[in-house]
């Protein structure tokens, strides 16, 4: 047994979203992801989040949960359509919810992390993301819930995971909107950028001493063939589309020119007005980090698309079959976890002399049915215990990585497969009562001491 020890002020905590866990959809306004639930065949089990968790009726439960494993950060999103009206409006018993959750988990001794979009965009955004409105509107958004709740909230987060929210939702189809248009994924991305830029500076402006930041998925790509040029290229293009699309003009102010070059006619260079870049490069305070696997790589035969975590069209992803896998069927890899985090703060965190969080990490499992008793999910302990001494080794590395907040406390609703993945420490039976599996245990003891056991081979 090796046993690691994480510093004294590392933060432990858990990660939801609103459309993923708060039901109570009759009290908000639909959002993109309400429509996509209703096309036939978008989502695998046909369910949607009309209830999901009915976290927005027994919140005071989950904060007790959350207070009893003794987690002291819960980052979770405020669902724009519940606290903005279409015509632009403020629904005031909308952000009540949050004002009361917010005093619940102050109580409680929680810190809260609000992140202001994970994905349910209000459905009456003409355009959604393709729209350069919809990045104003965002503002307008942010503005409101910041007046109602920056006196207890003190961590911002603008957006959780862009690439998704633009490649896989505009060009990948796998999430709402559902559409397949390569160009639009570029302009999506664009304005999301530009909203999350907007926002921190009028945040900044407003409350100089908020810590925000944005969260944005690393899926690192690794060559099938290192000596073989296309495997090369093709990983450096998925690296560009899925990462340095994000994380050049957040950190450095630019695009980068190779990705410009790949793109070719899709690339949305009439929507990027004067201004633009410098208003995403405002700075931040903190890079949220959410991970959860890597791929092997190969150029194939240019099939157009998005894949789960790819964008180039003739990337082909190798199947590893040493490794174990997920209930997503994605391969574990925790050593690529910590290659990543070593990259991101010598390229990107470190020279900005800001810190790292990891806002997600977690896997699924096919858990049994909770009616059948307690679930020993040593699957998930697994994977959370060889992810944190991925941590820990970029820590001792030099990375500046003071929070982790796994994903999720609570099974919910897996987007485009609805309730069929579980990625929680709680399970939820059919009468939504929260059952702790042996995971939340384990991650309670390892929140409380700050020290990892790990068998040998980990
Ligand atoms: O459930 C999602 C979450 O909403 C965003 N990051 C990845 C998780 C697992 O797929």
């Amino acid at each position: 047994m090796t046993t690691l020890q994480f510093p004294a002020d590392f933060h432990w905590g858990a990660a939801t979203s609103s459309f993923q866990i708060e039901g109570a959809a009759e009290l908000r306004g639909d959002s993109i992801w309400d429509v996509f639930c209703r096309q036939p065949g978008a989502i695998a089990d046909g369910s949607d989040g009309t209830v999901a968790v009915d976290h927005f009726h027994r919140f005071r439960d989950d904060v007790a949960l959350l207070a009893g494993l003794g987690l002291d950060t819960y980052r979770f999103s405020v669902s724009w359509p519940r606290v903005m009206n279409p015509d632009g409006s403020v629904n005031e018993a909308g952000l009540d919810f949050y004002d009361e959750l917010v005093d619940a988990l102050c109580e409680a001794g929680i810190r809260p992390w609000l992140t202001l979009y994970h994905w349910d965009l209000p459905a009456w955004l003409a355009g959604g993301w393709t729209n350069r409105a919809t990045a104003e509107a965002f503002v307008d958004y942010a503005l409101v819930v910041h007046a109602r709740l920056s006196d207890r909230v003190r961590i911002w987060t603008t957006l959780n995971e862009p690439w998704c929210a633009s490649f896989l939702s505009y060009a990948g189809g796998q999430h709402a909107p559902g559409h397949r248009v390569a160009a639009e994924a570029y302009a999506a991305g664009h304005h999301l950028l530009l909203a999350h830029g907007w926002v921190t500076w009028a945040l900044r402006a407003a409350d100089p001493d908020a810590t925000l930041g944005l969260s944005l998925n690393f899926t690192p790509g690794y060559p099938a063939d290192p000596d073989n040029p296309a495997d090369v290229d093709v990983v450096r293009r998925t690296d560009g589309t899925q990462h340095r699309f994000f994380t050049e003009p957040v950190f450095h102010g630019e695009y980068p020119a190779d990705l410009i070059a790949d793109a070719g006619a899709d690339w949305p260079g009439g929507l990027v007005r004067d201004g633009d870049l410098a208003a995403i490069a405002t700075p931040i305070d903190v890079l949220g980090v959410n991970y959860y696997t890597s791929q092997l790589i190969r150029a194939g035969a240019a099939a157009p698309g998005v894949g789960v975590h790819t964008t180039a069209p003739d990337a082909v992803v190798v199947d590893r079959p040493d490794l174990a896998r997920t209930d997503m069927g994605w391969e574990i890899t925790p050593d690529a976890f910590r290659d990543l985090l070593v990259r991101l703060h010598h390229e990107y965190t470190g020279p900005a002399g800001i810190s790292m969080a990891i806002t997600e990490n977690g896997c699924a499992v096919d858990d049994p049915d909770p009616a059948a008793g307690p679930i020993d999910d040593v699957e998930r302990i697994a994977y959370l215990a060889g992810h944190l001494r991925a941590v820990h080794e970029a820590i001792e590395a030099g990375a500046a990585i003071d929070t982790y907040l796994v994903w999720s406390i609570i099974d919910n609703f897996e987007w485009a497969f609805g309730y069929t993945k579980r990625f929680g420490l709680v399970a939820v039976d059919s009468e939504l009562n929260r059952l702790p599996k042996a995971s939340a245990g384990w991650y309670s003891d390892l929140s409380r001491l700050g020290t990892l056991c790990l068998p040998e081979q980990a």
